[in-house]
């Protein structure tokens, strides 16, 4: 039996535009997940999230198949429009009200909330305004962040500033394959360098309001390995590992500026003057949440405008694409201690999309259990070495809204049919519960 540490953190996770439907539900804002996905050609099919898994009518539900399940914590996102329609100033109270709903259903079912205050729904209004491209971003989103914490501040305990800052700026603002669909190398990095403003605005907002709770950021990684053993090869796993995942905004964060690599081949994008805003951005976090999906083998490529390519593998790939490879989940936590030794981390995304089916009203997804299984493993090996991972989250309690996929790709350990909104547990779930209920992996 591979025993977890008591009281580890069990958990599943959402984010607000991928389930919850409603978009001007209660006097809402508009967000440009909105906009993005009703210009046609964004997304899949044409799919947007008008309805998604209509959580904002059916939250109560989905509390219950949690507790079913006997999760330990639920990590979900605010959506910023409902609470502040135009984005600033004026606050929206029944937006507020559903969260502080949900919040008090979670704590009176012993679940713990995880709060992300940033899951990618910007208010259109601030959009109009530049968005994440205008400096002042970080003062907007200081002060949603500080309605936030005045609001839930007494019983959420765990918050996170953005998810995935890194496809915020990159895939929103250079691959132009997310909102706002922006394909601009120079905007992308001044995003990249406000994002780390705004989320230090709101690491000291936090200090003042919540005294008794954590705060930090959750980023995607993957893992890379060189191609070969040539230096170039190498050189090229560790510029993607330095753009790519967590020390792009680590390193300023510990350490006060960007990655050497990246620096060295995109410097010239960032702000003229981004080192002036340094020491404000060192601002000390509570833990660092990990989002990893995949593994990637990496070569040196002279006619790559960053000098790297991939190089396909042939091993088992989810739904998505994606190679699977649970040990780089592993390599990864390992890196991160050796890095920059964070006080505590959270595994906060992890899970796969494969082609789930309803056979006689159930779903079964033994390819989803083996992927859970290896990585959770991978997970339990980082414990053993004293990486002090401290909880663990599927991605994700739902099928839902995978971005520009649409509903193409399902990720839930529950099925949901989306044209009766019939929620199913697959087999996952029920495996993912036991090992809840186990502390551990059998
Ligand atoms: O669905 C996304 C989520 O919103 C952010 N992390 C990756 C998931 C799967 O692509």
């Amino acid at each position: 039996m591979k025993k977890f540490p008591e009281g580890f953190l069990w958990g599943v996770a959402t984010s607000s535009y991928q389930i919850e439907g409603s978009p001007f539900a209660d006097g809402a804002g508009m967000s440009i997940w909105h906009t993005f996905s009703h210009t046609p050609g964004n997304v899949k099919n044409g799919d947007n999230g008008n309805v998604a898994c209509d959580h904002y009518n059916r939250w109560r539900e989905d509390v219950e198949i949690m507790k079913k399940l006997g999760v330990r914590a639920y990590r979900f996102s605010v959506s910023w429009p409902r609470v502040l329609p135009e984005g600033t100033g004026r606050v929206n109270q029944k937006g507020l009200d559903f969260y502080d709903r949900l919040v008090d259903a979670l704590l009176k079912n012993e679940i713990v909330p995880f709060v992300t205050l940033y899951h990618w729904d910007l208010p259109f209004e601030l959009q109009l305004k530049g968005g994440w491209a205008n400096r002042e971003s970080a003062w907007w989103f200081g002060e949603y962040a500080k309605v936030l914490f005045e609001r839930l501040g007494d019983r959420v305990k765990y918050w996170a500033t953005f998810n995935e800052p890194w496809v915020v700026a990159v895939v929103g603002h250079l691959f132009g394959v997310h909102a706002p669909g922006t394909r601009d190398i120079y905007v992308t990095f001044h995003v990249v360098h406000n994002l780390l403003r705004a989320h230090a605005k709101a690491v000291k907002i936090f200090r003042d309001t919540v005294k008794d709770g954590k705060i930090g950021l959750v980023f995607n990684n993957g893992a890379f390995s060189p191609a070969s053993e040539k230096a170039e090869d190498v050189l090229a796993a560790k510029f993607l590992h330095q753009f790519n995942n967590y020390p792009l905004f680590l390193e300023p964060i510990y350490k006060g500026n960007y990655p050497e690599l990246v620096l060295e081949r995109l410097g010239e994008f960032f702000p003229r003057d981004y080192e002036k805003d340094m020491d404000e951005i060192r601002q000390p976090l509570d833990f660092v949440g990990m989002n990893y999906y995949a593994g990637h083998l990496v070569k040196y490529d002279p006619d790559s405008p960053t000098k790297v390519s991939f190089v396909s593998r042939n091993i088992p790939k989810t739904e998505m694409g994606w190679e699977i490879e649970p040990e780089g989940l592993y390599r990864l936590l390992k890196s991160l201690k050796e890095e920059y030794n964070p006080s505590e981390v959270y595994v906060t995304e992890n899970g796969a999309a494969f082609k789930d089916e309803v056979v006689d009203g159930r779903v079964h997804d033994p390819e989803r259990i083996e992927y859970l299984k290896a990585h959770i493993e991978q997970v339990w090996r980082a414990i053993q070495d004293g990486i002090p991972v401290k909880g663990y989250f599927v991605w994700s309690l739902l099928d839902n809204f995978e971005w520009a996929e649409g509903y193409t790709k399902r990720f839930g350990i529950v099925y949901v049919d989306f044209k009766t909104q019939k929620r199913i547990i697959k087999s996952s779930g029920y495996w993912y519960s036991e090992v809840v209920k186990e502390n551990g992996l059998k």
